[in-house]
């Protein structure tokens, strides 16, 4: 069934009643010396390339690569349209390696037709900090698929982790793969549903007229709780502060350090933004919220080309309810002109979720760990990683 997965240090289906296997690494590593020397051979019309992504015509050609040749949703209706700062952003955290962005071209034209990467992250499990990659925009040209490339590209990006003694690696995915630590539920809250249901996204609801609806989602027009305000670099060590308390919570969750969290977590215009709460009392900070801006492409529509999504990133409350908390994010987006609040059902979400209006969408989320055992998995709600 999975030629290619089959080969892999991942749970393979057939283990999954085996309850004799440990949690931990499925294989250990090797000497860095029998790590193999020479990338892995292509098709002879294609190349290897190191991509630079520092090089603004680079960076405009993987943009363009994934804006017509990422993921799609079921019905192709909506393709991802990550920009050109936030792949630069999502590809170059605290001490990224250059080899691990990895594109394939066309040796005659030079075009770029395949791509993937990773990015170094320290990832708990239960009590284990692991080293790992974040593998991440894995995507070949409409043009190329089925032809086994893909897996190529997970070799070589495997191959080049290794280099730097790293054997484990994090990855999600909307298709089932060998095998899932668990599987997340998208949810989405209208913010601007005229449009939504315009473009396909969303329907007007049984015994509902366009004005009933745009009643129902209509949100106040700035934030409700006092002290909530844009995190500021000045912040960083109170908001890793809250945010290592929060994730100590959840089985599998990243590691971050003030570095991480200055990289991944300060506000920057389109890409990310954040928002806590400085009690007006004491100066604290005791709440935080987070989102990132990922845009998806409207295939097919006379009347619109994209739709602006805001996706919930880290969230902790100490004080703040939660649920007023994400009110207060909603408020934001709405502000700002996003068209719609996507959240994953992971962490404490799921309360929240339901009682702010947000609604199940038809995309699932897989979680994956590549050489390293979770035995029967974990629930969605002990999973304290987000992947963009
Ligand atoms: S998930 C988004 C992936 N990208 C897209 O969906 C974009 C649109 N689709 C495409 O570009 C986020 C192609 O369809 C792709 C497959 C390239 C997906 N993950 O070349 P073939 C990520 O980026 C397996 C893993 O003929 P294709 C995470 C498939 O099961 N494997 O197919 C990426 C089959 O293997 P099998 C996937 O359609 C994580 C083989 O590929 C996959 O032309 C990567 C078929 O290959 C997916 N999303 O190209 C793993 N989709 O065994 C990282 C298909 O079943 C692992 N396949 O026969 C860790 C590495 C690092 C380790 C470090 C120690
Ligand atoms: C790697 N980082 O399917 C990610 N999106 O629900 C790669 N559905 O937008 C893997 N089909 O339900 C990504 N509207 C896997 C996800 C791929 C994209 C995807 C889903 C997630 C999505 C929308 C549109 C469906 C269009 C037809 C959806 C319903 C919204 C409605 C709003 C009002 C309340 C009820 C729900």
């Amino acid at each position: 069934r999975h030629k290619f997965w089959e080969t892999q240090p991942v749970g393979q289906f057939r283990d999954a009643a085996d309850t004799s296997l440990p949690d931990g690494p499925i294989e250990p590593p090797t000497p860095l010396s029998e790590v193999r020397a020479d990338p892995y051979p292509l098709p002879a019309a294609f190349e290897w390339l190191t991509c630079d992504l520092d090089d603004d015509a680079l960076l405009a050609d993987l943009y363009s690569l994934l804006a017509h040749n990422y993921v799609e949703d079921d019905e192709n209706m909506f393709r991802f349209n990550y920009s050109p700062a936030f792949l630069r952003w999502a590809l170059k955290p605290p001490s990224f390696f250059r080899a691990w962005h990895i594109g394939v071209r066309a040796k005659e034209s030079k075009k770029l037709v395949a791509f993937i990467s990773g990015v170094p992250a320290r990832i708990r499990a239960r009590d284990d900090v692991v080293r790992m990659a974040e593998i991440n925009f894995l995507c070949v040209h409409k043009k190329l698929r089925s032809k086994r490339l893909a897996p190529v590209l997970i070799r070589e990006v495997t191959r080049r982790v290794h280099q730097e003694n790293i054997w484990q690696a994090a990855y999600t995915a909307g298709v089932v793969l060998p095998t899932p630590i668990t599987t997340c539920r998208y949810w989405h809250r209208s913010l601007n549903p005229k449009k939504l249901i315009d473009v396909g996204f969303s329907r007007l609801g049984p015994r509902m007229t366009m004005s009933r609806t745009v009643r129902l989602y209509k949100l106040p027009d700035a934030p409700l709780t006092p002290g909530f305000r844009r995190m500021e670099l000045r912040d960083v060590a109170a908001v890793t502060r809250l945010l290592r308390a929060y994730l100590a919570k959840f089985v599998v969750a990243p590691d971050f350090d003030e570095v991480d969290v200055e990289h991944w977590l300060l506000p920057q215009e389109d890409v990310v933004d954040s928002y806590l709460v400085e009690s007006p009392e004491t100066h604290e900070v005791t709440d935080f919220c987070s989102f990132y801006t990922l845009p998806s492409s409207v295939l097919n529509n006379a009347n619109y080309a994209t739709l602006k999504a805001a996706y919930s990133y880290y969230n902790v409350s100490t004080k703040t309810p939660l649920q007023q908390l994400m009110n207060d994010a909603l408020i934001v987006a709405k502000q700002k002109n996003y068209d719609v609040f996507n959240a994953l059902d992971v962490m404490e979400n799921e309360p929240f979720l339901k009682e702010l209006k947000f609604g199940p969408g038809d995309g699932q989320l897989h979680y994956y760990l590549y050489n390293y055992r979770i035995r029967n998995g974990i629930k969605p709600s002990e999973l304290g990683l987000v992947l963009l």
